[in-house]
């Protein structure tokens, strides 16, 4: 048994595409998906077209959440609520009430390890920043699964917490790290890893500038940082 976690594609279908072709030649029997599929990136009804084809199922991330139930802002984020207005306007009819229709969270197991995934936290399911973790996190919060996995930072996460896991994808469709190559988990029985996948970064920032967004929103895929970093 294999199983793929991806995160926070944020309408960046070409990373999507190149990542779920990896998926396919690693033989993964089950992909989850921990939300953000809209925002920053403007191809999100194609990748939300994908994530239904393939009947992924796929958690409510802040994006997500802003564009169906806060007619797109984002308080902190004027760069964030400028683009998820125009996606409110884009998206198709049938893919928002798909989005709409998110659950917060989901669990699996596998060998003897049980699993629970949200896009956020264990306090704030949809948009906790989780930075540091100890088994006094979990504890606090009645955890009773075995390993945690969020999306939501970016960064990728594999490590330890007392008797608990915590493991965090990365971004399919915006790295922070430094490595502009697309990030997934995959889990087996045995082992948690993460994998890098190179993918048309010309091809999202083609889409971009033809629809004319602003230049410092996409030219960070190429470098694999942070808006403004
Ligand atoms: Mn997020």
């Amino acid at each position: 048994m294999k199983i793929a976690i991806i995160s926070d594609i944020h309408g960046n279908f070409p990373a999507l595409q190149a990542v779920l072709k990896d998926i396919n030649t690693e033989g993964v029997d089950q992909v989850y998906c921990l939300g953000d599929m809209v925002g920053y990136y403007c191809m999100i009804d194609e990748v939300i077209d994908t994530l239904r084809e393939r009947e992924i199922p796929s958690l409510m991330g802040n994006h997500d959440y802003a564009l169906c139930f806060s007619n797109g802002v984002i308080e902190r984020s004027k760069t964030c609520t400028h683009i998820l207005g125009r996606q409110l306007r884009e998206i198709r009819p049938d893919n928002r009430e798909w989005l709409q229709r998110r659950p917060a969270g989901l669990e699996f197991k596998l060998a003897a390890e049980s699993y629970f995934c949200v896009h956020g936290g264990l306090e704030d399911p949809v948009d906790e920043y989780i930075n540091k973790v100890d088994e006094d996190y979990f504890t606090r919060h009645a955890f009773v699964h075995d390993v945690l996995i969020s999306g939501h930072t970016h960064q990728l996460r594999n490590e330890k917490a007392g008797k608990f896991t915590y493991l965090n994808p990365g971004s399919v469709g915006q790295p922070r790290d430094g490595n502009p190559e697309a990030a997934y988990l995959l889990i087996t029985e045995t082992a948690k890893w993460h994998k890098r996948v190179p993918y048309e970064v010309d091809r999202v920032a083609d889409a971009m500038k033809e629809k004319g967004y602003e230049p410092y929103i996409y030219e960070i895929l190429y470098r694999g940082v942070k808006i403004g970093g």
